[in-house]
């Protein structure tokens, strides 16, 4: 298998599933910026979007939902997806749902505000209304990581690996989780942990 990256992408939840579950997979670094790798990643997604995951029979899955899912099933004894037909695991595909869709998708377009508008007035009223649909969304996870270890439970799951890349960007836009505490720690958990911290240092290809 092979699975296309970028840093500081929505790739890195795949990267940080392949850590934790010990997964085999060359990774293949890619940059638009540096232009490397770009025409081997659109010969595979002509989106040219990571991440992008190709199987070793040479099809192609694209999407953190598809992907995230696929390498968890993988690797079952991780426990990153409890198997199907087991309650919790439409909880935890509904937890990555909310992050890829409720999460990234506002935290997208504050980022992107200048691309919007050239108006600094109009990016200033971009920002804030992004900004509130985060909080108000923000909550659902406040409430439940003041119980939980994991945003699911005591499990780190693929919710877990996708979390913590919106969380890390939200926290960027909205200056700090000052009023979410909880949020806080959650984050700080996830970042002690040693397969996050082994794929955010990842660079490069590796075989
Ligand atoms: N919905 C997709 C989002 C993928 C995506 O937006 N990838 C970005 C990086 S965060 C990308 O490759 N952007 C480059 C581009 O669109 O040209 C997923 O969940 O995998």
């Amino acid at each position: 298998m092979k699975y296309f990256y970028s840093t500081e992408t929505s790739s890195v939840p795949g990267l940080i599933a392949i850590e934790e579950a010990q997964i085999k997979c060359k990774l293949i670094e890619t940059s638009k910026s540096k232009k490397v790798n770009i025409d081997l990643l659109e010969s595979f997604n002509p989106l040219s979007q990571v991440g992008t995951l190709v199987l070793d029979d040479g099809s192609v899955l694209t999407q953190n939902l598809a992907i995230l899912t696929y390498l968890a099933d993988l690797a079952p004894a991780s426990r990153l997806l409890p198997p199907s037909g087991e309650r919790s695991r439409y909880d935890v595909l509904s937890w990555l749902a909310y992050s890829i869709s409720d999460l990234q998708k506002p935290l997208g377009m504050g980022f992107r505000r200048k691309e919007l508008t050239s108006s600094e007035a109009a990016q200033a009223e971009v920002l804030a209304f992004f900004t509130k649909m985060l909080e108000r969304f923000l909550m659902r996870i406040e409430r439940a990581a003041g119980d939980l270890r994991y945003v699911n439970g005591d499990d780190f799951t693929i919710a877990d690996c996708h979390l913590f890349f919106t969380l890390k960007y939200i926290k960027v836009l909205l200056g700090g989780f000052d009023q979410f505490p909880m949020t806080a720690t959650y984050f700080e958990r996830l970042l002690d942990r040693p397969s996050v911290q082994r794929a955010i240092s990842i660079k490069g290809d590796r075989r």
